[in-house]
């Protein structure tokens, strides 16, 4: 094999019989030697037998999964959904039928936002595509489904190994009648930073020819500069629905919280009409929106704008479906909802009891709540296999209204915490989180700025560092990179814009500036930089591909080693993905249209002196072993 071929003593002739025996690592084969699926997979699975999977810390061998129930599909044909109506009416037509229909319309966030905010994001291929199509065949009166976007997109590939356009173009196959909807974060898109312009737009185009029907579009400061670009674009460049957002935060209610006060949101929304907008959505990240200021604001949006409204929020305070109840009454178009077992806490409110609560109502929209149900169960199952990923939580907790982190925030920021050795400090990251929202000047706290936000406190936990040591000290600090990068106008301006004393000290000599973050990057050359791509991977790689390298270079690089290593092991169960097999546990992969493998585990030997250790598998029959360094 290569390795050895091209090693020194071997070639000098001075290797010994014993030469192999001592030198195990070089008989690891090259990722050539990889030339089938079937050993790509299992030197995956022989990696998590003698390594175990690097983003579990939790394992519990203990643990048993039970089978989750697919529901059973009947119907042949997809009934008519949205996407069909879109379709026929066209934009304007289907945005005013959506807005003149009295029942309200659901968006079920299970495949998005509820597994972002539950367990970091971590639902695979595998999980979701089993039920798509029951899905779309049982519900087609949903307005959409939520299934892209936000954290998914680098998630997919930095976690899951997967490819996240070959997963919405998957969906969309399986989903043809019901609308797709996907969450993009402005000028930011799927990242975390500001991408060129052109960057953007060809995303937006991208998306849109793979499959997404409802661009949510958001700016993390509600800043109106950072929304227009990409509403234009869906508007101009795509036949997709432009959502915009308001980013709902701190109680218009509450004299105390007046900088966000009623007449801010009613502002916005109509500045993001006036920008082309065909929805607005009422972006409720961290579920802040009480039940009584929600009847409050919906009826003054229905007063000021003329396009639907959407709703969306997160249930962490436990009283979310208060406020959905309420702006039902108060006329909202759609509101966000999970599955049962997918909702609740920092997930949306639960789809299932909502159905239920509103039978009988005027402005019920009749779902079959028994198949419903068996979907939920089907998710019950399944949600088990990603336990590690779970965030602490065990209940509702009005402590929201004070730290005002987003859903999807809070099951990251305790992980964060406990990389940094901070785990016993939450309490004092969450009050830290309070304390840096204050010195900012209260901003709008969504990805990306809530993680800048979250950057802060746990800056200020570990450096045991009060408010006001920051604001003494400032000038010797060296503040996190995420915060210069905010407070040098690289996220845009905030509203009132930013505490100029904390701005000096956190930019020292640099300058900041106010115009679109956008504005100063140099567009993309595509057609360089796709001959580039090519040169470095290979050239079977698409436009998707190049797209996923410039916002994530690291990621993809990483992802695509990955697969040229392991294959696709999305092909893998779950539990088989996370979890090592068990003595002589058997496993069906199916690696393709109706080829499978059956694996079984044998034996692991000890490790050598080297650290080496073998694995040995049957695999349909036959014995093969493989060859892995044990890293503890
Ligand atoms: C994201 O940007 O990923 C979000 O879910 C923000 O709420
Ligand atoms: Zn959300």
């Amino acid at each position: 094999l290569l390795n050895v071929l091209t090693n020194d003593t071997f070639r000098n002739g001075e290797a010994t019989v014993n030469f192999i025996q001592e030198n195990p690592q070089l008989t690891i084969p090259d990722p050539e030697y990889f030339n089938d699926r079937g050993t790509k997979m299992l030197k995956y699975l022989a990696e998590l037998k003698v390594n175990g999977h690097p983003d579990v810390t939790k394992y519990d061998p203990k643990k048993v999964f039970r089978t989750p129930i697919i529901p059973e599909v009947t119907q042949k044909e997809f009934p008519r959904g949205t996407k069909d109506l879109l379709n026929e009416m066209g934009r304007e037509a289907f945005i005013d039928y959506i807005k003149n229909e009295k029942k309200i319309f659901y968006t079920d966030t299970t495949l998005r936002d509820a597994h972002q905010s539950l367990f970091a994001t971590r639902l695979r291929n595998y999980d979701i595509l089993k039920v798509t199509e029951g899905i779309a065949k049982n519900f087609p009166q949903l307005f959409s489904m939520e299934v892209w976007g936000g954290a998914t997109f680098d998630v997919t590939m930095r976690f899951l190994h997967e490819d996240p356009w070959e997963r919405l173009r998957l969906i969309r196959k399986s989903v043809p009648n019901i609308l797709l909807q996907m969450l993009i974060r402005g000028s930011n898109a799927v990242g975390y930073a500001a991408y060129p312009d052109n960057v953007l737009e060809q995303f937006i185009i991208k998306s849109a020819e793979n499959g997404i029907d409802v661009f949510r579009i958001f700016d993390s400061l509600n800043w109106l500069e950072g929304m227009t670009h990409s509403i234009k674009t869906v508007r101009e460049k795509t036949n997709a629905i432009a959502e915009a957002c308001i980013c709902y935060t701190g109680d218009f209610m509450n004299p105390d919280r007046q900088k966000f006060n009623l007449q801010y949101y009613i502002d916005l929304a109509k500045a993001l009409e006036a920008a082309g907008a065909h929805m607005l959505a009422i972006k409720d990240m961290a579920g802040l929106l009480k039940p009584y200021a929600a009847e409050i604001l919906i009826k003054e949006l229905k007063k000021n704008i003329s396009i639907p409204i959407h709703l969306h929020t997160h249930d962490t305070s436990s009283v979310q479906s208060t406020t959905y109840a309420k702006a039902i009454e108060a006329g909202v178009d759609i509101v966000d909802v999970a599955l049962a077992s997918m909702s609740g806490l920092t997930s949306q409110p639960n789809f299932n009891s909502l159905v239920a609560i509103l039978h009988g109502t005027e402005r019920e929209n009749p779902i079959n709540l028994k198949k419903l149900n068996e979907y939920s169960n089907y998710f019950e199952v399944v949600r088990e296999y990603y336990y590690p990923f779970e965030s602490e939580l065990k209940a509702g907790t009005a402590e929201v209204y004070d730290h005002e982190i987003p859903g999807g925030q809070y099951s990251n920021l305790l992980p964060q915490a406990r990389s940094l050795g901070l785990e016993d400090k939450f309490e004092i990251i969450k009050q830290n989180y309070v304390v840096v929202n204050e010195l900012f000047g209260d901003i709008v706290k969504v990805t990306p700025s809530s993680k800048v936000v979250g950057d802060m406190a746990l800056f200020m936990t570990s450096n045991n560092l009060t408010a006001a040591d920051v604001m003494e000290k400032g000038d010797t600090l060296a503040f996190p990179e995420s915060v210069k990068q905010l407070f040098r106008g690289d996220l845009g301006q905030p509203y009132g814009g930013f505490p100029k004393a904390l701005q000096q000290m956190i930019l020292k000599k640099e300058i900041a500036y106010t115009e679109r973050p956008n504005a100063h990057l140099k567009p993309i050359d595509f057609d360089l930089e796709l001959q580039l791509l090519h040169q470095k991977f290979d050239d079977k790689l698409t436009m998707e591909d190049l797209l996923s390298y410039i916002m994530f270079p690291k990621v993809f690089e990483d992802f695509y080693t990955f697969r040229k290593y392991f294959g696709k092991v999305e092909k893998l169960p779950t539990p088989y993905f996370y979890y090592p097999l068990k003595a002589n546990e058997e496993l069906i992969v199916n690696l393709d249209l109706g080829k499978n493998m059956l694996i079984n585990f044998r034996y692991m030997s000890e490790p050598n002196e080297d650290g080496f250790r073998e694995v040995y598998f049957q695999i349909n029959g036959q014995t093969r072993n493989i060859v892995i360094k044990d890293n503890s």
